[in-house]
């Protein structure tokens, strides 16, 4: 019996920022993802810089400094790009929508045109091969003036410039695209808020409470969005989607199970706002503990009571571990978390901990909980690649994917309604936590370094060809 259903979404994921490059053409302009330079894998993670280093990148023209304003040039290259996906079978190509392509400085009166063409003539280009677009609207950036000048997301006129955003895409091209995600990882917020909100730390008093009332400006605007789509367009679809911190207690003893609950509980309350429409009693009880209160307007409650998503969607790349004695544990890292490690687990070289099995784990955990479609927007291996000639062998990363598929397909025997799975960086780009190019996760290897050196030939890996089976045979093959 299939297992996968005919009209499954099978495809690949990237963000604008991570891809497109063309950083000043176009109209377009600078956005909170460009003034990030290369970082370092040893030191983990880069989300994070201050209202002087932000000043001086802003005012730095030289843009080979920063790894995000040139991306591996999809902008001028989109074309090829989609003809090598659709090689591969692709049925759906998760992408976002730069924000500031489309008003430069977020608070603009009027769109700019050309940016509006330059996503017109590519999503024609998916549509030629019937490759379905899925669209995030905000992934990990937004106009740089909007983070200078209103300290992004902590300033609630800025829903107002994101409705219109939306509403702008959504009249475009509500006939041609039918999914569309608010917020990439919206738990970002709270984790790293320059990247998920623009907030410059300096111009806060307390970090935590100004992430915090963000992330419901954030709510309240996803809220409005939905709202907008389901009065104006009433097909479209929109989902939510969030970073999914799987965590496992260290031992069956009773204290470490229930740090692992009450982290879970708090992990889910991003998802929770979007589903049910309110905030949950877990993360209600940690603002009262550390004295945070969020400003909420009346009519808010009511806003996000009534207008909830269509569909879940969510990362998954690694899986955590956690205990009563959390502090003084070895730690590792998994996407935006630090946890404990599993020894039962293999790591990536950038200390990511695979585990498939928490795929079917994850997928049966929120569906138990949101009992609405879910929907694998990201899930990866990224890894160092070697080049030899023109080919990459990358069996780890046809492993990597083989058991996660395996996993998704054991949850849909499960009775999970799984729509899609799009992978991860399924052509390599600029990593979103390190802006390194070495770290890859795609089946299409990308001739350029770190420093931004090569030819950006494309070249397809062995995992390219794997893949292209899968698909075929709707996840049927996975040898
Ligand atoms: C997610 C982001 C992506 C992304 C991916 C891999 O958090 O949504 O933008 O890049 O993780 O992370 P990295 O690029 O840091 O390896």
């Amino acid at each position: 019996m299939a297992v996968f259903p005919d009209n499954f979404l099978w495809g690949g994921a990237f963000a604008a920022n991570q891809v497109e490059g063309g950083a000043r053409e176009g109209g377009r302009g600078l956005s909170t993802a460009d003034i990030f330079p290369l970082g370092d894998r040893k030191k983990g993670g880069c989300f994070d810089r201050s209202w002087e280093q932000i000043l001086e990148a802003a005012a730095d023209l030289d843009d080979r400094k920063y790894p995000k304003r040139r991306g591996i040039d999809f902008y001028h290259r989109y074309k090829e790009d989609i003809a090598l996906f659709h090689e591969m079978g692709f049925k759906a190509l998760r992408f976002s929508i730069s924000w500031s392509r489309i008003f430069p400085n977020g608070d603009d009166k009027e769109p700019n045109q050309e940016g509006i063409a330059f996503y017109r003539s590519m999503i024609e280009e998916l549509k030629k091969y019937g490759i379905e677009p899925v669209v995030t609207l905000s992934h990990f950036e937004m106009p740089l003036h909007l983070s200078l000048t209103y300290n992004g997301w902590t300033d609630r006129r800025v829903a107002d410039f994101f409705v219109k955003f939306a509403g702008t895409l959504f009249e475009e091209f509500h006939e041609e695209i039918r999914y569309w995600i608010t917020f990439n990882e919206i738990d970002a917020t709270v984790h790293i808020p320059l990247t998920g909100a623009g907030i410059v730390r300096e111009h806060t008093e307390n970090l935590e409470q100004a992430s915090y009332q963000a992330l419901h400006h954030q709510f309240v605007a996803s809220a409005r969005v939905i709202k907008l789509a389901h009065e104006k367009y009433p097909g479209l679809k929109i989902g939510c989607m969030t970073t999914k911190n799987l965590k496992y207690p260290a031992t069956c003893r009773p204290e470490d199970c229930l740090q692992c609950l009450q982290e879970t509980e708090l992990d889910a309350f991003y998802t929770d706002v979007q589903v049910f429409g309110e905030y949950s009693y877990a993360i209600r009880n940690l603002w009262k503990k550390k004295h945070i209160q969020i400003q909420e307007e009346p009519g808010d409650a009511a806003l996000l009571r009534e207008n909830t998503v269509d569909f879940v969607s969510f990362s998954y790349y690694a899986s955590l571990v956690t205990s009563a004695e959390g502090a003084k544990k070895e730690k590792v890292s998994a996407n935006l978390l630090v946890g404990e490690k599993n020894p039962y687990l293999e790591q990536t070289p950038w200390g990511w901990q695979i585990d498939p099995v928490g795929l079917r784990y994850a997928l049966n955990q929120m569906y138990s909980r949101y009992k609405l479609p879910l929907f694998v927007a990201e899930n990866g291996l990224g890894t160092l690649d070697k080049l030899e000639g023109d080919a990459v062998h990358d069996d780890y990363r046809i492993s990597y994917v083989r058991e996660h598929i395996r996993q998704m397909a054991l949850a849909l025997e499960d009775g999970v309604p799984v729509f899609g799975y799009t992978y991860w960086g399924c052509i390599d780009c600029i990593s979103a936590s390190t802006s390194e190019m070495s770290k890859r996760y795609g089946f299409i290897y990308v001739d350029q370094d770190d420093q931004g050196n090569g030819t950006l030939k494309r070249i397809r890996k062995d995992s390219f060809a794997w893949y292209r089976k899968v698909i075929e045979s709707n996840g049927e093959d996975l040898t």
